[in-house]
């Protein structure tokens, strides 16, 4: 397993649409996602797609227990959202690619869905919670956005001039 660089907005990759993945779930795939995990853990965060590491795939990891929980990694291949719940849920999210910004985003509050788990086999699972939020999220990153889209111009352009700033002192510690 290996620690893998995140990238941070505005990365322009970060805008790419993620390719499924053809054919079975290989070893190279789940090598792929054991990578993911472990830079989750580290970051610390709470879920991880493919393309935060540069990897245009459509393949999410993610482990929603508590700290006072056993681990619980799950994984998602080829995800896709079967049903959207007509209410709505708002929690203050955050990104890995976005770093400290966080702020409130509405979602259908529960969503059934399809993937591919680790080993390839086709589950279906309703979810709710953080792990309707979570997913929903990291769904996002796949077809190229990310949470701060969904805010008002007004923020957008405040969290804009907050990344410039971080990216600003971070050179500067760097030179
Ligand atoms: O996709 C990402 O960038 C990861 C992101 C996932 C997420 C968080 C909150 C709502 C929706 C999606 C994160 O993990 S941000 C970090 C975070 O939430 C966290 C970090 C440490 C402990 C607990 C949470
Ligand atoms: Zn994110």
């Amino acid at each position: 397993m290996a620690l893998r660089p995140i990238l941070i907005a505005p990365d322009p990759r970060l805008k790419e649409k993620s390719k499924p993945v053809e054919g079975p779930v290989t070893d190279e795939h789940r090598r792929l996602m054991d990578d993911m995990l472990e830079t989750m853990y580290e970051a610390p965060g709470i879920g991880l797609a493919a393309i935060q590491i540069g990897e245009p795939l459509r393949i999410i990891v993610m482990d929603i227990s508590r700290d006072d929980e056993p681990k619980a990694p799950r994984y998602f291949v080829n995800p896709e959202i079967l049903w959207r719940s007509e209410e709505l849920f708002a929690y203050e999210e955050g990104c890995l690619s976005v770093p400290e910004i966080y702020d409130d985003v509405e979602r259908p509050a529960r969503v059934k869905l399809r993937y591919l788990d680790y080993n390839g086999k086709q589950v279906e699972d309703d979810c709710d919670g953080l792990y309707a939020v979570c997913i929903q999220h990291e769904m996002d990153h796949l077809a190229g956005q990310v949470f701060v889209d969904y805010l008002s111009p007004l923020k957008r352009e405040l969290v804009r001039k907050k990344l410039a700033k971080q990216r600003k002192l971070a050179d500067e510690d760097e030179g």
